[in-house]
């Protein structure tokens, strides 16, 4: 289940979602949090949907489906963030629950209110299995520019510490020749590397990587294993990209 905003150029968010859960061979469901009218590197209007809706999309899901795992995307308002992480502490039984702290668009568009990154860290993040912060999310969380591949083994370290769970950090807006991301866990630190793809428009690779996760301990494949396996997923479907004819969608 993905509980995240609508993409309406269908490369991020919930579309992103589903097509990834379909690719790998799971059944996705869906929570909507709020429509963005958007094509990649341009948000025109996002408004989100009223919590007690989101509410009742994930309770009419959660007691007719057995669902194996979930990840979180953009949830828009501190309101939403409050009725989900309520939710899922009523679920029985627990399931993997990955956060990918979605805070703004790949062309740098704020997608979350302020006040909510607040009401992430005290409501949200202790139910997460896995959070998946890029190195602007990194950065916000912890007050500090997190800009190389020291500073990052520095900031998974202290997230880890402070939100008591497993952290990748994702270290793809680094230069250099490979994508490299960093699992922290009380095992300690995992690298998983990719050959960098340039010049792609990227918009969507973070909701597609943490869906592809999803999908992966929803067969209940450790950790490591799911990491690794949507890593090489997400590798593959940035090199395999669709290529447009004349782009007259991306004008703006
Ligand atoms: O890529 C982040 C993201 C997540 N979710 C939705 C989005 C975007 C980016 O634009 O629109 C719905």
């Amino acid at each position: 289940m993905t509980i995240a905003g609508s993409d309406s150029s269908a490369g991020a968010g919930i579309q992103a979602d589903l097509k990834t859960f379909n690719a790998l061979g799971v059944y996705g469901l869906s929570v909507v949090t709020c429509v963005v009218a958007e094509i990649p590197g341009k948000v025109s209007r996002i408004e989100s949907i009223d919590p007690e809706m989101v509410r009742a999309q994930i309770e009419v899901l959660t007691k007719n489906f057995p669902i194996a795992a979930m990840k979180t995307g953009l949830l828009c308002s501190a309101g939403i963030i409050s009725v989900i992480a309520r939710a899922m502490v009523d679920l029985k039984p627990r399931i993997p629950v990955v956060v990918d702290p979605v805070m703004t668009a790949t062309g740098g568009d704020a997608l979350l209110e302020r006040s909510a990154i607040d009401i992430y860290e005290k409501e949200l993040f202790p139910l997460a299995s896995l959070i998946t912060p890029n190195l602007d999310e990194a950065s916000q969380l912890l007050g500090w520019k997190v800009s190389d591949r020291e500073s990052m083994e520095r900031a998974g370290k202290e997230l880890k510490s402070k939100f008591k769970t497993a952290i990748l950090l994702k270290g793809g807006h680094l230069s250099g020749d490979n994508a490299v991301d960093l699992l922290f866990t009380d095992e300690g630190t995992t690298e998983f590397s990719a050959p960098f793809v340039r010049n792609v428009a990227t918009h969507g690779t973070g909701c597609t990587y943490s869906a592809a996760i999803t999908a992966g301990l929803a067969k209940d494949l450790p950790l490591a294993d799911a990491i690794s396996g949507a890593k090489k997923f997400v590798t593959g479907a940035i090199r395999n990209h669709h290529r447009w004819g004349e782009i007259h969608a991306l004008k703006h």
